[in-house]
């Protein structure tokens, strides 16, 4: 048995210069007893890397500010994925080719669709910047990685298996 899950991410506001808004599909996958696989694509992003996280709600009522922080049910520090201090939805940075696309296949142990911490209902944001994972040195390091705006955004919803 694996628990599905899916989200779409868009673009809210007007597009800036007439440029193709950002926007991108991610499948979540967690087999019993396993952490959780997400797989799918971002496009019209500027190359180079984009920090991408769980956050808190899954309000857009004011676009993708209303998604609140970084998911934190266990009141951690911003890091790396692969660090024991980090949010639960501290997934890093996903990278975009010359294209703009970003190819997503993550596996993380600590994102899950079930349980006292599921992600589901929740948010998934990608930033305009780089997620320094908590050691860039920058006031917003220790909290957001000082990835900068949120350029598109999507609730986490339970998918048909
Ligand atoms: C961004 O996150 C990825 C995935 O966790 C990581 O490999 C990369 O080193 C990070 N970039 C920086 C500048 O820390
Ligand atoms: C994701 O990566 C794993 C192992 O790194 C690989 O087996 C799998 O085929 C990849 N999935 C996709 C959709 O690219
Ligand atoms: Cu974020
Ligand atoms: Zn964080």
């Amino acid at each position: 048995m694996s628990i599905t899950a899916v989200c779409i991410l868009k673009a809210f506001g007007p597009a800036v210069d007439g440029k193709e808004q950002v926007e991108g599909t991610v499948k979540f996958t967690q087999s019993e007893g396993a952490g959780t696989t997400l797989t799918g694509e971002i496009k019209n992003l500027a190359p180079g890397q984009h920090g991408f996280h769980v956050h808190e709600f899954g309000d857009n009522t004011n676009g993708c500010t209303s998604a609140g922080s970084h998911f934190n049910p266990l009141g951690k520090t911003h890091g790396a994925p692969e660090d024991e201090e980090r949010h639960v939805g501290d997934l890093g940075n996903v990278t975009a080719g010359d294209d703009g696309v970003a190819q997503i296949n993550i596996s993380d142990q600590l994102i899950s669709l079930t349980g006292p911490h599921s992600i589901i209902g929740r948010t998934m944001v990608i930033h305009a910047d780089v997620d320094d994972l908590g050691k860039g040195g920058h006031e917003l390091s220790k909290t957001t990685g000082n990835a900068g705006a949120r350029l598109a955004c999507g609730v986490i919803g339970i998918a048909k298996a």
